[in-house]
């Protein structure tokens, strides 16, 4: 048989030719559509994309931020997050050139468990600051939560307001790589939202692991949040942490709860005595508030204020922020060559053997750690 297989090309020209001579469109023209290839393909599509990025050097990121403009801000923040060595080069000639920039503002931690009432406190608290004229941004330290994007990001609803409000910049954490990784790029995204105009910059954590200690190695003032009678031992609060705090906020003191909060208040500073006094001559205080009622807000935001006419006279801040900029060397310094040491396949190679051999008893712990501090050392000269 020799039938022909129309292809369907042909058969949609066929089709065309028959409508373009059809009764239907006699007095028309139709033309032929002409295809936009310039599009249309991925390579073409990713080439724009790119040119839109690069587009940008460090001074314009400068420039914008410190023209306050939200997207410019957003994108110099992902830069700071990317592991791409250009991202971090550009990142880092951003982040100096705010540096004499940054510094200005009123840096708060905020820890406490799942559920205390953080984010809701944030929205109180941050609508207040706003109305007074304050910019806040949020900034969220949790490494843990990989799957959640952030404690933030699942938390904006609890945030309506802010979330809103052009003077609220409200950021989720990195979602992957190491504590250390993490809190160097929140440090970074705090200086960049000073140059930006940030007057109050809240870093929330979940009350989990290290989280905290790295937060409150990054901000001024550290606040816990407690829920009132809820039984166990401090809520599993690491004592380590409640000595962090520089005030203790008690939550949800509402309704029936409120009477049980003002009780905790007692219990909890007598748990504060047992205490040593910190270094900045401040007393750390107890307070009870509620964010769906307000009450109790306005006096903790008081006393911050308090904590930090005090804490800026007296130095301590500045004090404060010295010393944690020389944490962060060190701990950066760690950082580096831990990635050094475990990111090297034949570095590993030589770990995996000594492990095999420490498990076998034919080193020592301690011998094995030489001979790869040794390999680093060869490494390096
Ligand atoms: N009654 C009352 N409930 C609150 C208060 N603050 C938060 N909550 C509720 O507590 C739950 C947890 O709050 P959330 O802010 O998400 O806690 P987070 O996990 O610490 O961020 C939510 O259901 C809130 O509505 C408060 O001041 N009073
Ligand atoms: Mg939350």
């Amino acid at each position: 048989m020799n039938t022909k297989i129309k292809t369907k090309k042909e058969s949609n020209s066929k089709r065309f030719f028959h409508i373009e001579n059809s009764e239907e469109f006699k007095n028309l023209t139709v033309n032929k559509g002409v295809e936009n290839k310039a599009l249309s393909s991925n390579k073409s599509i990713d080439a724009v994309k790119k040119a839109r990025k690069n587009i940008l050097k460090a001074e314009d990121y400068f420039k914008g931020i410190r023209a306050g403009n939200l997207t410019i801000l957003s994108r110099a923040i992902t830069l700071v997050e990317s592991s791409n060595p250009k991202h971090k080069e550009l990142a880092s000639k951003i982040v100096d050139l705010c540096l004499p920039y940054s510094g200005k503002s009123k840096r708060i931690g905020i820890t406490g468990v799942p559920g205390v009432g953080k984010s809701t406190f944030i929205e109180a608290l941050g609508t207040t600051l706003i109305a007074q004229g304050e910019k806040m941004a949020v900034l969220a330290i949790d490494p843990s939560s990989e799957k959640s994007k952030g404690s933030i990001l699942g938390d904006k609803t609890r945030m309506e307001e802010l979330v809103k409000s052009p003077n609220a910049f409200i950021r989720p954490s990195p979602s992957s790589g190491s504590l250390g990784g993490v809190a160097r790029k929140t440090r970074e995204t705090i200086l960049l939202c000073e140059a930006a105009g940030y007057t109050t910059i809240f870093v929330e954590t979940v009350g989990v692991g290290q989280s905290e200690t790295a937060v409150h190695s990054m901000t001024d003032f550290f606040l816990l949040l407690m829920l009132a009678g809820a039984g166990d031992e401090l809520q599993g609060i690491k004592r380590g942490i409640m000595e962090m705090a520089d005030t203790i906020a008690i939550t949800k003191a509402d309704g029936d709860n409120k009477i049980k909060a003002i009780a905790a208040e007692t219990e909890y500073r007598n748990a504060l005595h047992l205490f040593p006094p910190s270094e900045s001559k401040w007393a750390a205080k107890v307070l009870s508030c509620s964010s769906v009622t307000h009450w109790g807000i306005d006096d903790l935001w008081n006393t911050i204020k308090e904590y930090f006419d005090l804490c800026t006279e007296n130095g301590q801040i500045e004090h404060k922020r010295k010393q944690q900029a020389k944490f962060w060397m060190h701990e950066t310094i760690k950082d580096q060559l831990l990635d050094f040491l475990y990111n090297d396949k034949n570095n590993l190679n030589v770990i995996n053997q000594l492990e095999k051999d420490i498990m076998a008893n034919k080193t020592s712990p301690f011998k094995a750690a030489d001979h790869v501090f040794e390999l680093f050392l060869n490494k390096k000269s």
